[in-house]
């Protein structure tokens, strides 16, 4: 219990993307607090505003890419292709931001340094950037799982003397047309860059230290009458997509890859590699893909088929073949091994020629060839999910920082709440449901939300969940996780891309249907698993 003073805010909440804008228009307009947002960017968007690399685009097809809460819009808004381009993300949360009203209590260029829960108001204490200090009773951490961007120290790094950009922030100013380009990293974000560069530069270098999976996306033009269509079946597509595992839109398949005979499974493949997307591939073609090792095997080798049928150069092809399993977050783009076939574009394998060394001049790898570039572009992905939460100080109870709660590895309970940080709802914070992020934001944001409207309507001082039910949560994501084969190989996904990071789990891989479940349960439960205190003293603002 605790004697809780006046607070400057009902809530902050920081970061204005997709979770951050959707949180401060529940809380304000439907809850009636006093709220801001902060967020360190020049604008809002967060991914979409950092992210503006050339080919920047979602692979979440555009009609499950966006809230659900809001039918006027879904009725209003209309894009060019399938798949949306970070422009048009931009615009559209641009849209969402205009409509609500929201910017006016959106404070941009403004990072969050400091949290620090005072136990004795009950408040927690905000320190910013740029020295502001205040205090609110609610913190909401919308601050990313992909927003802290891994930059890797090669000898020489800085010694170059052209352009030298991560894709994670990339400068408006930037043109690569007709330059000398190198690309490290071959994940989501290098492939999407490797597939709208090759068409523009003079040369571009691929330097690819793992090859992935890439399957077609069947990016195409959409026309009025799918969006006739689309209007008019939204309740299904929501309902269908928030019961489902990955929440992408498509129905995920309930057929073992081998109750099927070769012949069939052949058909599958060939079938959901015609219609395109990466998650349709791996969720949609079968329902054990990244469960049965030989499920597993099969699509990879139809995929390895495929690269050996389009890349033209036989060695080429051999070093884009990927060797582990199909277990990474799945991929897909438009014409990327064809991009191999282009005569400015070549492949450098670093796990057979390694990079020595970063000079004025370009890259020098290991055979002692100097790749002489204009622009080296960093695709190296991410540190996720606790990236952005290790870079402040976010001190709880008895002043344990959340990075001492967490030790080598972070925990949570639900994803949202970590027991000793009252009053604090991270949204896709640690092991947060894996899939479509939109839908799964959507999701927090709404408990959230419900949440702190529960907590203000009996009166509560906080909200934490209890270190036991953390625990059993942490537990439970890695026992989810054990069981599929997506720990078996090192990526972003399990914090394994960043060197000397022990792999950990970082997401509840059993679906959002699943996930849901779980916590509508917790609130018929009264709040299972949280401590709910209640006040010495009304409070407000
Ligand atoms: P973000 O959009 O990352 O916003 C977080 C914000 O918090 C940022 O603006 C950041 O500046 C701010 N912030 C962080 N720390 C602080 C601080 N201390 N103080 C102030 N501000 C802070 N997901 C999909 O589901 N489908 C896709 O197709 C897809 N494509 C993607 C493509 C790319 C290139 C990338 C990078 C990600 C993609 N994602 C995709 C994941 C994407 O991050 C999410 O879909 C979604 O945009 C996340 O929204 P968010 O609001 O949670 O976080
Ligand atoms: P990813 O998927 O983490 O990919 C990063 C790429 O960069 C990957 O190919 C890495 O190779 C490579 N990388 C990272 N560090 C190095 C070093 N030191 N040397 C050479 N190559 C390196 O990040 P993305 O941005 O592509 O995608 C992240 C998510 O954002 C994506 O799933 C979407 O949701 C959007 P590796 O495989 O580790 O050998």
């Amino acid at each position: 219990m605790n004697n809780m003073k006046n607070a400057d805010l009902d809530a902050i909440i920081i970061g204005a993307g997709f979770a951050g804008i959707y949180a401060l228009h529940k809380l304000r307009d439907e809850l009636g607090l006093s709220v801001r947002a902060f967020d360190k960017a020049g604008g809002i968007g967060g991914t979409w505003y950092w992210n503006r690399y050339p080919g920047a685009m979602s692979d979440s097809e555009g009609f499950i890419y966006q809230y659900s809460f809001d039918r006027e819009l879904l009725r209003e808004w209309t894009w060019k292709k399938r798949y949306l381009s970070q422009a048009e993300i931009l615009g559209y949360l641009g849209a969402v931001v205009e409509k609500y009203d929201l910017a006016k209590d959106i404070q941009l260029n403004t990072a969050v340094e400091a949290l620090a829960y005072d136990e004795d108001s009950g408040l927690w204490d905000v320190t910013t950037g740029d020295g502001q200090f205040l205090t609110a009773r609610y913190v909401v951490t919308a601050l990313g799982p992909l927003s802290t961007s891994h930059f890797p120290d090669f000898k020489g790094r800085d010694s170059f003397e052209g352009r030298m950009v991560h894709t994670g922030s990339w400068p408006e100013d930037l043109r690569i047309e007709g330059k000398r380009v190198g690309v490290i990293g071959t994940g989501s974000t290098g492939t999407q860059f490797i597939c709208a560069a090759s068409k523009v530069t003079e040369q571009l270098t691929v330097f690819q230290r793992t090859a992935q999976y890439n399957v077609p996306s069947g990016n195409k033009a959409l026309d009025e009458e799918y969006f006739t269509q689309l209007r008019s079946d939204y309740d299904r597509i929501w309902e269908q997509a928030k019961a489902s595992r990955v929440a992408c839109g498509f129905e995920e398949s309930g057929t073992p890859a081998m109750s099927v005979s070769e012949e069939e499974r052949q058909r599958v493949f060939q079938e959901n590699w015609d219609r395109g997307n990466g998650f349709r591939f791996m969720f949609g073609t079968f329902s054990d893909i990244i469960f049965d090792p030989r499920a597993n095997e099969a699509a990879a080798e139809f995929i390895k088929s495929k690269i050996r049928e389009i890349v033209k150069d036989p060695e080429t092809a051999r070093k884009l073949q990927p060797t582990d399993y199909y277990a990474k977050r799945p991929i897909c783009n438009e014409d990327y091994y064809e991009s191999y076939n282009r005569d400015n574009v070549t492949l450098v394998s670093l796990k057979e020629n390694p990079i020595r060394e970063i000079t004025p001049r370009g890259v020098v790898t290991e055979d002692g060839v100097e790749h002489e570039l204009d622009v080296l572009v960093f695709a190296t992905g991410f540190e996720a999910v606790e990236g952005s939460y290790r870079q402040m100080d976010i001190r709880g109870r008895g002043g344990v920082s959340l990075d001492e709660h967490w030790g080598e590895a972070p925990s949570s309970y639900l994803g949202m709440s970590v027991s000793g940080f009252p009053n604090l709802f991270m949204v896709y914070g640690p092991n947060s449901v894996f899939s479509n992020l939109p839908t799964a934001i959507e999701t927090q944001v709404e408990w959230i939300s419900d949440t702190v409207g529960m907590a203000e309507e009996r009166g509560l001082a906080s909200v934490e969940a209890t270190r036991e039910a953390e625990e059993d949560w942490t537990t439970l994501c890695a026992e989810i996780a054990g069981r599929s084969l997506f720990p078996k190989v090192k990526s972003w996904i399990f914090g394994a891309n960043i060197p000397g990071r022990k792999q950990r789990v970082l997401f509840y891989f059993a679906g959002l249907g699943n996930y849901r479940q779980k916590l509508s349960d917790v609130v018929e439960a009264d709040y299972e698993g949280f401590k709910l205190e209640g006040r010495t003293s009304a409070v407000s603002v």
